[in-house]
């Protein structure tokens, strides 16, 4: 059984605690939080007593073998540090870090540790996203030449997560950070990257539009685009949606997780929702599947010494992209080598 602590028992900490008691080989023994009511509250919603309101003490107190930091991206960098100091394997939410730096010295302090480092970038381990990869790898389309991850919503998100309107970045930082990263799963590691932003609510501070256009390294050009602005008939809040272009066929994930591949005038129409685990609640169930997916995963890692996908090295690819979307968007949608970030 690997012991673990959860730093950080906010919004989304709630999920990862009713996943990991789902997580064969693993136990949550100790939570920290350093706002003492939100600690308390999560210690009783999930029985867990040893709480702490400073990370340092329960790391010198808890013989753990790994920690969990569900905290905000400001606070990544020196708990990430802090942990591998204490030689404690370690998951942290995304954005992993608030700049490249930041992260190219997380992953090194980690690798000096020895200790194993994951990134929470749970969006490629949603089981319809998952199902996706599986046809492109059956070659049930031939070889892709183009792609779009789209998300599109006007959901308020920022009922729950309120920092989300005030942060110096939102939409490609929150949200676009995942879509890039299932671009990458999808399509594999990218060349260059162009990109134009908006703000379209006047009641936020940073951009809630984003589209990006990427060329991968292996020949695809994806278009990756988001918005938190986009009024629809029907609310498809939190569905990323696909479409990808064969040379032998076509592969489209459309809302309602409706799968249809289309290959040599034979048509395959698939439901691939996602089960609704026993505390997940629609419309966020497909995430809070993923959240348990990730997380098996980081402890079937732990058991095999096999890097986790969204290692910390990976993971620094994912970012770079961030911040060349930001970059090319700042200076006139320009293409951006992904070599300038090397
Ligand atoms: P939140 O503000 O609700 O919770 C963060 C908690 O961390 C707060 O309770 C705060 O008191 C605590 N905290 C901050 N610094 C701390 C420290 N140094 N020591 C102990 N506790 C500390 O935030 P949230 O909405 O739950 O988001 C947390 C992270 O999860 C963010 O990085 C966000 O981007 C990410 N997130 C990911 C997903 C997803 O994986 N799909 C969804 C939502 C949020
Ligand atoms: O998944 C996330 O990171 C969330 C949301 C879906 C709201 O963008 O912040």
């Amino acid at each position: 059984m690997r012991k673990g602590a959860l730093i950080g028992c906010g919004f989304f900490a709630q999920n990862h605690l009713h996943a990991w008691r789902d997580v064969d080989g693993a136990d949550i023994v100790a939570l920290c939080d350093r706002d003492r009511t939100r600690l308390e509250e999560t210690a009783r919603r999930f029985g867990i007593e040893r709480v702490y309101t400073e990370a340092d003490a329960m790391l010198a107190a808890e013989g753990l073998d790994f920690v969990d930091i569900a905290t905000t991206v400001e606070t990544h960098r020196p708990l990430v540090e802090l942990a591998a100091s204490r030689g404690r394997h370690i998951v942290c939410q995304k954005p992993f870090a608030a700049n490249l730096d930041d992260a190219g010295r997380m992953v090194s302090a980690a690798e000096r540790a020895g200790v194993m480092l994951m990134v929470h970038e749970n969006f490629r381990w949603q089981s319809a996203l998952r199902a996706a990869r599986t046809e492109i790898d059956k070659g049930a389309i031939g070889t892709p030449f183009w792609g779009r991850v789209s998300f599109r919503s006007a959901y308020d998100v920022y009922k729950a997560q309120p920092y989300l309107a005030t942060d110096e970045r939102f939409i490609i930082q929150d949200l676009g950070i995942h879509i890039l990263d299932v671009a990458r799963f999808l399509f594999g590691d990218v060349a260059t990257i162009c990109a134009s932003t908006r703000r379209v609510n006047p009641r936020i501070r940073a951009e809630d539009v984003a589209t990006m256009m990427l060329m991968h390294q292996g020949g695809v050009t994806s278009v990756v685009d988001c918005s938190y602005a986009t009024e629809l008939p029907q609310e498809n809040f939190p569905e990323t949606l696909l479409e990808i272009d064969g040379s032998e066929g076509t592969l489209r994930l459309s809302a309602g997780y409706r799968m249809v591949v289309h290959n040599g005038g034979e048509t395959v129409d698939k439901d691939v929702s996602p089960p609704v685990l026993a505390w997940a609640e629609r419309p966020w169930h497909g995430i809070q599947e993923s959240v348990f997916n990730i997380e098996r995963h980081f402890i079937e890692c732990l058991e095999s010494g096999r890097a986790p996908e969204t290692s910390g090295r990976d993971n620094l690819e994912t970012l770079a992209l961030v911040e060349a979307a930001y970059r090319s968007a700042a200076e006139g949608s320009r293409s951006i080598a992904m070599a300038e970030f090397a």
